[in-house]
């Protein structure tokens, strides 16, 4: 099936006004893009830079903040994770924060050029109740101060997801984190298809779906190329797709996993690129490990946004300072705030 981008209705298509006649296909095999992956790696940066600046003609990075509004203390067992209960890794539970700092955080976080916020809450599943009542408030709130607005919060229902729809929320992230096959190892508490049960009902409920992975797991690279095909084949592109190095916490079960190669994060990303060509490509965890020359080799092959600010949910992120400096160094334009809310709101 092929269908060409139709770029209506979506915040963050307001900066790329492209009819592009790339065609978004949802029908790749693993043998065809185990081939885009293995190529040369300046032809598949060349391939996924083109088809790039095909439809992003502005070639423009989003600046995303992210706020753990609820830290540690989850009962999930995620090998990865540094807010899993069960590992020792130095992370406090906390609980939920209060709607006006969370309000408080996405004001400074506009104010430092963020356009889209992300709401990050260490449960399994959203339960209703005050909490997520709060939430709900919350995503208005963030709504009110003309930034998009993205939480993450574990499993949802079909009702959870209306009513976060209701709130205003322009997406849901919840990652599929690597290939069905490799799932298991890395996480025992939950399964795959519950992941695409709650990505569905993301969908249904109109909230654009933000889903990715992480790359050095101890996956395969036909684990890291399957889980780019289940999602480039899903009906509808996720809208973001978010690429994390591993960050290796001390006290989870992968603290001693080797170092992510950045060369395999501009692999995994030009993949990403070349198969979902209309969707948001995010460099996400994992940048304060890599040099300059390596982020801006990820956005030539295709990401297009970037977490900023100090720390992403517990872990180190560059620094600000760092982040505008390599910016203005190299000439990248970040996507400009919406300049119909004032900043004093
Ligand atoms: N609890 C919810 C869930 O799992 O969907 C939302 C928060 S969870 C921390 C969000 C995502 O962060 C995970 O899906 C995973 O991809 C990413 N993540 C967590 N720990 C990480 C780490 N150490 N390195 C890289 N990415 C990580
Ligand atoms: C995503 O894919 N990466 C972000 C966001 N979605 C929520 C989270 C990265 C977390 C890195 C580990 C930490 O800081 O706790
Ligand atoms: Fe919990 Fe999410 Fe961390 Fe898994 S990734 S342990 S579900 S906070």
């Amino acid at each position: 099936m092929s269908t060409t981008t139709g770029f209506t209705g979506h915040a963050h298509h307001a900066h790329s006004h492209a009819t592009a006649e790339v065609p978004l296909r949802h029908d790749w095999t693993l043998a065809e893009v185990k081939a885009l992956y293995e190529l040369p790696l300046l032809d598949l940066v060349y391939r996924a830079q083109t088809v790039h600046r095909s439809v992003w003609k502005e070639n423009k990075v989003q600046l995303c903040s992210l706020l753990s509004i609820k830290t540690g203390g989850c009962p999930e067992d995620c090998g990865y994770c540094p807010q899993a209960a069960r590992y020792k890794t130095g992370v406090q539970a906390e609980k939920l924060m209060s709607v006006p700092d969370v309000l408080d955080a996405a004001k400074k976080a506009r104010e430092a050029g963020a356009t889209r916020f992300c709401m990050g809450a260490a449960w399994r599943e959203v339960k209703d109740g005050p909490q997520f009542d709060s939430v709900l408030e919350m995503v208005r709130g963030v709504k009110t101060l003309g930034m998009e607005a993205c939480c993450t919060l574990g499993m949802v229902t079909d009702s959870q997801a209306r009513r976060l729809k209701e709130a205003g929320l322009d997406a849901y992230n919840h990652n599929l984190d690597t290939s069905e096959e490799k799932y298991g190892d890395i996480i025992s508490t939950r399964t795959y298809d519950d992941r695409l049960k709650t990505l569905a009902r993301v969908r249904d409920a109109g909230i654009g779906v933000c889903c990715g992975g992480i790359i050095g797991l101890g996956e395969s690279i036909d684990d890291r190329c399957q889980m780019l095909v289940t999602l480039a084949n899903q009906a509808h592109h996720p809208e973001s797709v978010p690429v994390n190095a591993l960050v290796p916490v001390e006290g989870t079960p992968l603290a001693k996993n080797a170092r992510v190669d950045s060369l395999d994060m501009v692999r995994t990303i030009a993949v990403a690129r070349l198969l979902m060509p209309a969707s948001m490509v995010r460099l996400s965890a994992g940048r304060q490990q890599m040099s300059d020359e390596a982020q801006l080799l990820c956005m030539m092959a295709g990401a297009n946004s970037v977490f900023f600010g100090e720390k992403l949910l517990t872990t180190g992120n560059p620094e600000f300072e760092q982040d505008m400096a390599l910016f203005e160094k190299a000439g990248v334009k970040p996507l400009e705030p919406n300049v119909d809310k004032p900043i004093s709101q």
